[in-house]
C-alpha cells in the first residue's frame, strides 16, 4: 500500500457505480476514480446489462485489485442497486461509501471535495443548484423536471436541501446503518430524497456542496416516466404522512438534528 493508499480519517472509501448498459462509460469512470481518489475502493453493480458492461467489469476486476462487482439477475432498479451495494460495502467494513453515476455526469475530480466535507457531515451531496453549482448540456426540459422536483420535494418534506434527487454523494457508514436500509420501498431515483429524509430524520447533518453536472455524451439514460412517477407518489405519500403524524417533515430540527444544507452552500 503506498502512502496515498492509506485510509483517511473516516476510514476506507468504497465508491459504488450501478450500471445498465454502460459499456463504454464504464472504463473511463473507473479510470478517472482511480487516478482521483487512489486509495479508494470500486464496486460496479451490475444488472446483467445486454450490452455486456458486466464482462467488461470482470475484466477491470481482473488487472485491478481496487475495483469488484456484484454480478445481479436482471434489471431492478437504481434504488436496489445501492442498497446492495451498500450492503457490500457494509460487510467489508467500509467507513465510506459513495454513489456515483456511470455515464461520467458525476466528475470524479470533484470526489475530494465532497470526502473533505464528509469530515464535518454524516451526508454530502453534489449538488446542482446551490450557488456555485452547475449543469452542462442539459436541455431545458431536463432542468425543469429536475428543479421542480427538488422544489416540490422541499415545500412538501418541509426539508431544506436544494438538490434532494442528485446521485453523486458521501455518505459516512453510520449514516447508512441509521437509514434502516432494509425498510427502503424506493426502487428508482426517488431512492435519493429517501435517504436524505431517513438521514435528516436520524439527527444526522447533511451538507450540500457544489458540483458540476455534465450530461452523458454515450449511452441512453434509463429516466422513465415509471420512475418520474414513483417519486411524485412517494413524495406526496411522505408529506401527507408526515403531515398526519402532526409532525413536518422537517421535525428533525425542532428535534435537535443537525440539518445543515448549506455551509458552503449557502442554502
Ligand atoms: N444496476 C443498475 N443500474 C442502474 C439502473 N438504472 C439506472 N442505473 C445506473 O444508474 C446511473 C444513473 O442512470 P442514468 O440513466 O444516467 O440516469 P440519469 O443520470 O438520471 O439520467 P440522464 O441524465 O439522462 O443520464 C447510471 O450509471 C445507470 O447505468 C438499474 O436498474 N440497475
Ligand atoms: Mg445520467
Amino acid at each position: 500500500m503506498t502512502e496515498t493508499e492509506q485510509p483517511g480519517p473516516l476510514g476506507r472509501v468504497a465508491v459504488i457505480v450501478p450500471t445498465y448498459n454502460e459499456r463504454e462509460n464504464l472504463e473511463p469512470i473507473v479510470a478517472r476514480v482511480r487516478a482521483s481518489v487512489p486509495g479508494a475502493d470500486i464496486l460496479v453493480v451490475d444488472d446483467s446489462s445486454p450490452d455486456g458492461t458486466g464482462e467488461v467489469a470482470d475484466k477491470l476486476v481482473a488487472s485491478d485489485q481496487h475495483v469488484h462487482v456484484l454480478h445481479r439477475r436482471g434489471k431492478s432498479g437504481l434504488g436496489s442497486a445501492y442498497i446492495d451495494g451498500f450492503g457490500w460495502a457494509l460487510e467489508r467494513g467500509y467507513g465510506v461509501l459513495v454513489e456515483m453515476d456511470a455515464d461520467g455526469s458525476h466528475d470524479p475530480a470533484e470526489l475530494p471535495s465532497l470526502l473533505a466535507a464528509l469530515e464535518h457531515a454524516d451526508l454530502v451531496i453534489g449538488s446542482r443548484w446551490v450557488p456555485g453549482g452547475m449543469v452542462q448540456n442539459w436541455p431545458k426540459s431536463r432542468e425543469f423536471l429536475s428543479r421542480g422536483a427538488n422544489t416540490y420535494a422541499r415545500i412538501l418534506l418541509g426539508i431544506g436541501i436544494r438538490d434532494a434527487t442528485a446521485g453523486y454523494r458521501a455518505y459516512r457508514a453510520g449514516t447508512l446503518r441509521a437509514a434502516a436500509l432494509d425498510q427502503v420501498l424506493s426502487r428508482g431515483y426517488c431512492f435519493q430524497i429517501d435517504l436524505v429524509l431517513r438521514a435528516l430524520r436520524a439527527g444526522l447533518a447533511v451538507t450540500e456542496v457544489p458540483i458540476t453536472f455534465t450530461e452523458r455524451t454515450r449511452g441512453a439514460s434509463k429516466m422513465s416516466k415509471a420512475i418520474v412517477a414513483e417519486a411524485l407518489w412517494r413524495v406526496t405519500q411522505w408529506g401527507i404522512a408526515a403531515r398526519l403524524r402532526g409532525r413536518g417533515a422537517a421535525d428533525h430540527r425542532r428535534a435537535g438534528g443537525r440539518a445543515e444544507a448549506g455551509g458552503q452552500a449557502g442554502v
